[in-house]
């Protein structure tokens, strides 16, 4: 289960209590243990739940200094913000804090750019795997099978490898990071902030509003997909990809709890079929033989 981390306690609260997160919601677990890794960080959320949290004027829940802006501008008003600083020569850490909606899909060209200039950002997806505040969409970060409010029926197509799209752009850092493995997170941002340029750090983020999941369970959820082999942990530094220690073991599908472990516990697969779980399963096995050849 999950781990308390002790230098956590010490830095003051980055999400106050009273927001407007749903119970379980793994996004605002992976926001707290993100962002309090940071110094003086500073935030920009394009449009997703993590720009609804944050509750209505004149409360926010977010304490530090944080940029709401439109899915198309929020690297490059990342990238402003962090040269301007750089100018100031103020020691502060820019970062993109943004769904898989606005990562995979609908701000994909200016995280694009910014990570080609090699900005220094780190950018944050936390994967919650559709468009959760608009009601429940199918993104490319959607897995073959699951049922949205645009896939009734279950996807057809799999889910895009968004960390092999941002290899390609050859930035220093990449890693994956599971809520249901806060410390392996946390090392993992300690790492990035430590590292000059553009860095992204994928977080497997269950929402159980969308997911039709029980909220208690979302840590849970987050072991299950590393265990299952639905989310590999690996980082990739200068083009070299290196499974991480808390996952390595579920490269080899011997290792592998069953996937339907995983889907079991979540609503928007009651209606998988054989065929369906059998091609999910291939998609799995596919992604993580294209990641080994990275290694
Ligand atoms: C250009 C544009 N298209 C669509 C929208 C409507 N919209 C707002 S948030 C959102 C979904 C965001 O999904 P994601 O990034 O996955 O974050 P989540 O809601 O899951 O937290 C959409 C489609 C918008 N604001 N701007
Ligand atoms: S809908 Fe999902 S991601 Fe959004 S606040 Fe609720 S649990 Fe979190």
């Amino acid at each position: 289960m999950n781990v308390k981390i002790p230098e956590m306690m010490d830095r003051p609260e980055v999400l106050l209590r009273g927001n407007f997160a749903c119970a379980g919601c793994g996004l605002s677990i992976a926001y707290k243990t993100s962002i309090s890794a940071l110094n003086r960080p500073i935030v920009v959320i394009p449009a997703c739940c993590s720009s609804v949290i944050q509750s209505l004027h004149p409360n926010v829940a977010y304490n530090v200094p944080t940029l709401n802006i439109a899915f198309a501008a929020h690297a490059s008003a990342a990238s402003g913000i962090a040269r301007a600083k750089k100018m100031r020569g103020e020691d502060t850490t820019t970062v993109v804090w943004s769904g898989d909606g606005g990562t995979y899909d609908i701000g994909l060209s200016t995280w694009s750019g910014a990570a080609e200039r090699n900005e220094n950002i780190i950018h944050f997806c936390y994967d919650n795997n559709f468009y959760s505040n608009t009601g429940a969409q199918r993104s490319g970060a959607t897995p073959r099978g699951a049922v949205t409010t645009t896939t009734p029926r279950g996807k057809r197509e799999k889910r895009k490898s968004i960390a092999r799209i941002m290899a390609a752009h050859d930035i220093p850092y990449i890693a994956t990071a599971s809520i249901g493995y806060l410390r392996d997170l946390y090392t993992k941002v300690k790492k990035a902030s430590m590292i000059e340029g553009y860095r992204f750090i994928l977080i497997d983020a269950p929402c159980p509003t969308g997911w039709n999941s029980d909220p208690a369970i979302t840590p849970e959820l987050g072991e299950l997909s590393v265990k299952t082999g639905y989310f590999p942990l690996f980082e990739i530094e200068e083009g070299k990809l290196t499974f991480s220690k808390r996952g390595i073991r579920y490269k080899d599908p011997i290792n592998r709890l069953s996937i339907e472990k995983y889907l079991e516990k979540q609503g928007r697969f009651k209606s998988m079929t054989s065929e369906q779980t059998k091609l999910l399963t291939d998609d799995l096995q596919y992604e993580w033989d294209m990641l080994s050849k990275l290694e």
